[in-house]
């Protein structure tokens, strides 16, 4: 009898306009006269806001009606971006609602501005898991993700004197996307100690209990799909201290400051991002943190599934957890934990149920980058948690044992306890021991995990337990919304957008690839983009690039592997060849706009050093009148998801340069390619698939391969290698002080000649230069240029997170979608 009461959503601009006006007017309480855009974004985005709504009840409904199985995609990073934009392209309500806010005296560009990005993540791997939110979404699964509530996000990175300053992200000051649930709560213990207990059976069992107390509570967002009623849930905790920890006896005492400092320490655990990519600091909050997050969201998916009725025997077959790296592997402990210890099963039943649901993906090799936890502190923090992992291991040694007698060495090399001083806990180890299935993120990435880390535990478990899922990009966000013009362009051959629900349609673009309409229609959309990039770089920091110019753009978190200190080095030796140039010479070059971006880990000095070389070198080289137009070195602030819209659809080349075997995928490398840009890179992560599929014209490659790695590090170690040439000259020039006081940058040089040189990057450089060559010479045939973007682009159908997803959903989860009527 409710249902006549249901809300409406609106369908025609006239109450699209209705909706907001409003929104403006009771929800926001302004005044139509003095409505500034911040006020417009507000009243456009909760018009939306109400139609998501509707569509995510509507399916939660589904969802629990179908009683099917449901994914729960575990992660300690969403970084999601903005919303208002994706949710009306994922409506398909884009076109009204521009036309809505045009009328209003509004444009859509500026609303969708005003909107803060939701900035949850470090870099790839938080991209990675809002791309396969969108998927799961639109591939009509039903998942759940679950995440922390960060108060700051990644911070803001300025640029200050050629240094970078952090500068904190406070985002949530209007956040019309998340709905707390302050009903939805749950109390997460840390501390304590463990008392054994035995009941009158003489059963004994363990009861942890005596610690400090911190409430979580749930904050919901809801994921639309594309073009599909389906709307998921991301549910975020956010800590507060536990109603009952309040401490009244100190407040009603005077000791007021104390008992708001316990409220603060409360609040701390989910008040800030760790900002490092890539490398593990093993700070106890962080612990904490990922203690905090696992429990809650272990607890809420425990109780959701007591409330179906059915036995422990079938959780499984109703749950998959997909644990997004190892920073959720508590999770396997604490599965474990709550059966045995709180639903009384037996250690051998509960431990089958823990291995059947949990799946693990590894995002690295790089040895820094894998978690490990001292085991005083985690005796200290998770009493009973440590010992549930000490049986964990000692249960698995003893298997292992078995079936390989006195192998002592590969008992040692296998536990998850490393004999170090003092003792540490392998969460990688305890990730694959818990987990039914482990994947790496690119083939060559899931051949070397194999190969290297956890080649032992292929030998125990067998290969199939280890498998690949190569990472994919969601084009909705990455083509359709970052370069509308182009989705537009494309549909209009392929005859619509279905192309964003199957990807793999492009391939329909192969025979307009000599198409000279098409070629010029193209690369005007190209040229357009580079414009609007072009008017930014102007208007952030007065350098004038020229647009027509090769644009040649490296943006990704600042790390040695990724190697930005040989394109800094490469752009010297790019000045310096100009510098000798006679005018003739100068004449036959193509003019590049060299286009740096990416945030450093605050505690990364090297990085650091990068971005202050490539600023130094942005000084000298723009301000140089014999380069001129030749050559410009633009580093961009504070990138993000929403620069990474406008960056991608505007390159020509991008650079995906790591050391080979050290970037596990990367996913930019396929955003660039979407978007009509080539790339230069190496035979690194998914760069080799990405040139198995569009084919090796169109890709340019250069650089030592990954099993040629250790041999080269080997003869640096031995002073068995000079160093290149060019790069020594490169060098020279930096330590002569062309750049400024060289310093600064002795770190960067120290690392090439003493330090080992361990990303290689001289044995790199000669090809990297020369590779540069083939690209420019390639750059003067546009129409020959045209063709190779159009053939890379329709051959891009793989890269998309619906393929990657479908992969999880067969191989791993053995999920089914639900549709939503
Ligand atoms: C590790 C740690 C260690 C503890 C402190 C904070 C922190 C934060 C992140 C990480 C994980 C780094 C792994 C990572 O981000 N890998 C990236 O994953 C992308 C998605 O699979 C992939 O494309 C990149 O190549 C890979 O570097």
């Amino acid at each position: 009898k409710w249902r006549k009461f249901a809300a409406t959503e609106f369908s025609t601009k006239d109450e699209f306009q209705k909706e907001v006006v409003k929104h403006v007017e009771t929800t926001l309480a302004r005044s139509l006269y003095n409505c500034d855009e911040l006020a417009a974004y507000s009243g456009v985005a909760l018009a939306f806001r109400d139609r998501l709504i509707i569509d995510w009840n509507k399916t939660q409904q589904a969802q629990t009606f179908v009683d099917q199985k449901r994914v729960y995609y575990l992660s300690l990073e969403f970084l999601m971006g903005r919303t208002l934009d994706n949710a009306m392209l994922n409506h398909r309500m884009k076109d009204t609602a521009v036309e809505g806010v045009s009328e209003l005296g509004f444009r859509m560009e500026d609303l969708i501005e005003q909107e803060h990005d939701a900035a949850l993540g470090n870099g790839g791997l938080g991209r990675l898991a809002a791309c396969f939110l969108d998927s799961l979404a639109s591939l009509n699964y039903p998942a759940w993700g679950y995440g922390l509530r960060y108060r700051y996000g990644i911070f803001k990175q300025e640029i200050i004197d050629g240094y970078q300053v952090e500068v904190p992200d406070y985002w949530l000051d209007f956040n019309p996307w998340e709905f707390p649930r302050h009903e939805i709560t749950v109390d997460i213990m840390f501390y304590g100690y463990v008392r054994k207990s035995t009941d009158e059976n003489g059963q004994t069992s363990h009861v942890w209990e005596g610690g400090e107390v911190v409430q979580a509570v749930a904050y919901d967002s809801p994921i639309p799909g594309f073009a599909t009623s389906t709307t998921n849930n991301l549910r975020l905790w956010s800590s507060k201290p536990s109603s009952g920890e309040f401490d009244f006896q100190k407040f009603n005492s005077g000791d007021y400051e104390s008992s708001v400092r316990d409220q603060q320490r409360a609040e701390t655990i989910s008040a800030v991002l760790y900002p490092n990519d890539n490398i593990d600091v093993g700070k106890e909050l962080r612990l904490k943190q990922q203690y905090f997050w696992v429990a809650a969201s272990l607890y809420d998916i425990v109780r959701r599934f007591k409330k179906s009725g059915r036995a422990w025997s079938e959780f499984s077959d109703q749950v998959s957890i997909q644990l997004n790296d190892t920073h959720p592997t508590l999770a396997i402990v604490e599965l474990q934990r709550i059966l045995v210890d709180k639903e009384h099963l037996e250690w051998d039943e509960a431990w089958n149920i823990v291995t059947q649901t949990f799946g693990y993906t590894n995002h690295t090799v790089l040895p820094e980058a894998l978690e490990k936890w001292s085991v005083p502190l985690v005796q200290n923090l998770l009493p009973r948690h440590l010992q549930i992992i000490y049986d964990t291991n000692l249960f698995f040694l003893q298997s292992v044992e078995r079936r390989f007698p006195k192998d002592r060495e590969l008992l040692s090399r296998v536990s998850i306890i490393e004999e170090s001083n003092p003792q540490v806990i392998r969460m990688a180890y305890l990730a694959i021991i818990g987990s039914k299935k482990v994947n790496g993120v690119a083939e060559l990435h899931s051949d070397l995990i194999k190969t290297t880390i956890f080649k032992d535990f292929v030998t125990i478990f067998g290969p199939d337990k280890f498998t690949n899922v190569t990472n994919g990009v969601t084009p909705r966000r990455w083509l359709h919304q970052a370069n509308p013009e182009l989705s537009k362009l494309i549909a209009d051959k392929l005859g619509g957008f279905t192309f964003l629900k199957d990807l793999t349609l492009l391939n329909g673009l192969e025979k307009y690839a000599d198409d000279k309409e098409f070629q010029k229609d193209w690369m005007h959309i190209k040229f357009r983009n580079k414009q609007r990039l072009a008017k930014y770089i102007k208007d952030t920091t007065g350098i004038v690039v020229n647009p027509s110019a090769l644009f040649d753009i490296q943006v990704k978190r600042i790390h040695e592997y990724k190697r930005q200190q040989m394109n800094i080095f490469g752009v010297i030796s790019r000045y310096l060849a100009i510098k000798k140039m006679t005018k003739e010479e100068k004449k036959k070059l193509v003019p590049r706009v060299s286009i740096f971006g990416g945030k450093a880990a605050p505690g990364y000095w090297m990085a650091k050093t990068i971005i202050r070389l490539v600023t130094a070198v942005s000084e000298v080289v723009n301000n140089d009148p014999d380069v001129g137009d030749l050559l410009k070195v633009v580093f961009i602030e504070d990138y993000n998801v929403s620069k990474a819209e406008f960056l991608c659809p505007a390159s020509d080349l991008s650079e995906h340069i790591s050391t080979a075997g050290t970037e596990a995928s990367g996913t930019s490398n396929m955003k660039f390619v979407l978007n009509g840009g080539l790339i230069i890179g190496t035979c690194d992560g998914a760069n080799i698939e990405i040139t198995r599929e569009i084919g090796e014209d169109r890709i340019f490659l250069f650089g030592h391969l990954a099993e040629d790695v250790d041999d080269l590090r080997h003869a640096h170690r031995f002073g068995k290698t000079e160093m290149d040439p060019a790069l020594r000259q490169v060098c020279d020039e930096i330590e002569k002080g062309t750049f400024g006081d060289p310093g600064v940058f002795s770190g960067l040089i120290h690392a090439l000649t003493d330090g080992g040189d361990y990303y290689l990057v001289s044995d790199d450089f000669a090809s990297y230069l020369a590779t540069h060559k083939l690209v420019d010479e390639a750059f003067k045939n546009e129409e020959a240029w045209a063709h190779k973007c159009i053939m890379a682009v329709s051959a891009m159908g793989f890269f998309t997170s619906d393929r990657a997803i479908l992969e999880y959903a067969e191989n791993i989860w053995n999920l089914e979608p639900v549709v939503v009527a």
